[in-house]
């Protein structure tokens, strides 16, 4: 290891003297400009978290659902996992350091991790749309390969593809091959079995609009439809030509502000759905015949898929256990309907793809989705093993087609895996500090019919996101901004007090 050309290189990826990002939900995220260091330093980190696993490292450079100005990085790990913990804490570190201590909070890792610097290196890197990734990745590469680490660039990708690449790369092409050609063969080949279905051959399930946020989704859709396109047709909106990133319109924007995006086209009864920038969300919805906007989120996924399941398991006649995983912003109503109605256990999480991922980990099948559209569907090796055996040797037709339907589904989801002051426990759902505003929220649930609401600093935006729910919009609404002025109140609001 060089350190003397490590301190040569992060000189051109100079530090800003006194800066202090942390390592958020989904890794730094900040102001674009502010991230060159950072950038350089990842490069850098995926080498040694590469020679310590003695695996292939993702590093994808977005900010996902964050406005067009911000940018990001996150570190995937082996698997196509997020980054392990302990390593959450050595990457806030190097980033944190100021120039002069580069090469001894570096040497700290490599002892702390017990890396072993003989061994080889691998990186594979992705980016988003965003005016200010590419010269962001060079300056990846440029830590990546200061400490001889070698590594393919992917350039433009969504981050699932990403976690894809690192997968298949990880268990040397079983997977699926590691391209983006080999990842439409993968999904579209299982999602073209899928539309055999015979429900499927109804006009209605052919087509689906979608809106792409302006960002990279609307690449690789345009790449990927000719091979779905025999299933189904899309029409794509919002794809970048012309728009804004994520302004007025994708997943983040359709989940919070509940109504249809910009820039599409609906007519009553249509399929639409909306990606966020990176392409890793996903949210349904359709105006009814009245022009009633419904949609489906996270909470709604997971049920529907909850409930295919369970009905597919009943036709093979097999138990596997299925849990469904969700984080405090899950609507209460979802959680009963799921524990009450289809007797599936759920447990709640906090915030973060991270954290459901490895609750998820439990089960044979495990179901995940956050409210806002991030999720999959994890099945065990053991699980996965059993289902592909029954989809080949059993004899009963219906249970065969059956057992081949969630072979299909297996082989479609994609497995890869200072508003500081207030704190929180509890998945997230009760405030610890500052003291007395948990107080406050429980008044003002207990003056709201079938209400919940919570509040946490976000790990993404600088913000505290505020959650209500209630037995009506207006209720629901009244109990937000309640909740709201409490904040701003007891926690040290700046500015004007949001209206009571
Ligand atoms: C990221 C995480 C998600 C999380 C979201 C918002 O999403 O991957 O798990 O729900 O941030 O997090 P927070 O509420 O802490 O800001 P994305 O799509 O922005 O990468």
């Amino acid at each position: 290891m060089d350190l003397h050309a490590i301190t040569a290189h992060s000189a051109l990826h100079a530090k800003p003297s006194g800066l202090v990002l942390q390592y958020g939900t989904a890794g730094f995220r900040t102001k674009a400009e502010h991230l060159d260091h950072v950038m350089y330093r990842m490069g850098l980190l995926a080498v040694l978290r590469s020679k310590q696993t003695k695996s292939t490292i993702g590093v994808m450079v977005t900010a996902s659902h964050n406005p067009e100005e911000d940018n990001g990085v996150k570190l995937v790990d082996p698997l196509g996992e997020m980054l392990a913990p302990s390593w959450e804490e050595h990457a806030t570190s190097l980033a944190n350091a100021e120039e002069q201590d580069l090469p001894g909070v570096l040497m700290d890792i490599i002892v702390k991790a017990a890396v072993d610097l003989q061994q080889d290196a691998f990186v594979v890197i992705g980016r988003d749309t965003r005016l200010s990734s590419e010269k962001l990745s060079q300056s990846v590469i440029d830590g990546v390969t200061v400490l001889e680490g070698q590594f393919h660039d992917y350039g433009l990708v969504t981050t699932p593809q990403l976690h894809y690449m690192v997968y298949c790369r990880n268990t040397s092409g079983q997977y699926g091959e590691a391209t983006v050609e080999g990842y439409y063969q993968k999904l579209s080949k299982a999602f073209m079995e899928l539309t055999k279905q015979p429900f499927c051959s109804e006009e209605e399930y052919r087509s689906l609009k979608v809106d792409c946020a302006n960002g990279i989704g609307a690449l690789k859709l345009k790449e990927m439809e000719h091979y779905i396109s025999q299933g189904l047709s899309v029409q794509l909106f919002n794809d970048g030509t012309k728009g804004k990133l994520n302004h007025l319109c994708g997943a983040d924007f359709v989940k919070s502000h509940q109504k249809p995006p910009q820039g599409i086209e609906m007519k009553s009864n249509e399929r639409c759905c909306s990606f966020d920038g990176d392409a890793d969300r996903i949210v349904y919805y359709y105006l009814d015949v009245d022009g009633h906007f419904h949609l489906i989120d996270g909470d709604k996924i997971a049920t529907l898929i909850s409930r295919f399941l369970k009905e597919l398991l009943l036709e093979i006649g097999e138990s596997l256990n299925i849990g469904v995983v969700q984080t405090a912003y899950a609507n209460g109503s979802s959680t009963r309907y799921l524990e009450e109605v289809m007797k599936v256990p759920v447990y709640c999480t906090k915030t973060g793809v991270k954290h459901l991922h490895h609750k998820a980990q439990e089960f044979d099948i495990g179901v995940y989705f956050e409210a806002n559209g991030h999720g999959t569907v994890l099945f065990s090796k053991a699980a996965e093993t059993k289902i592909r055996q029954l989809a080949k040797e059993l004899e009963d037709e219906k249970r065969k087609a059956a057992a081949k339907t969630l072979e299909n589904i297996l082989d479609l989801f994609n497995q890869v895996a200072d508003r500081q002051v207030i704190s929180t426990t509890d998945a997230e759902r009760q405030v610890v500090t500052p003291p007395g505003l948990q107080e406050a929220i429980s008044d003002l649930v207990k003056k709201h019919k079938l209400s919940r609401a919570f509040v946490r600093p976000s790990g993404t935006e600088d913000i505290v996101r505020v959650y209500a729910e209630a037995d009506s919009q207006e209720n629901a609404d009244s109990l937000a901004r309640a909740v709201s002025l409490a904040v701003f109140e007891l926690a040290g609001g700046v500015g004007e007090a949001p209206p009571g």
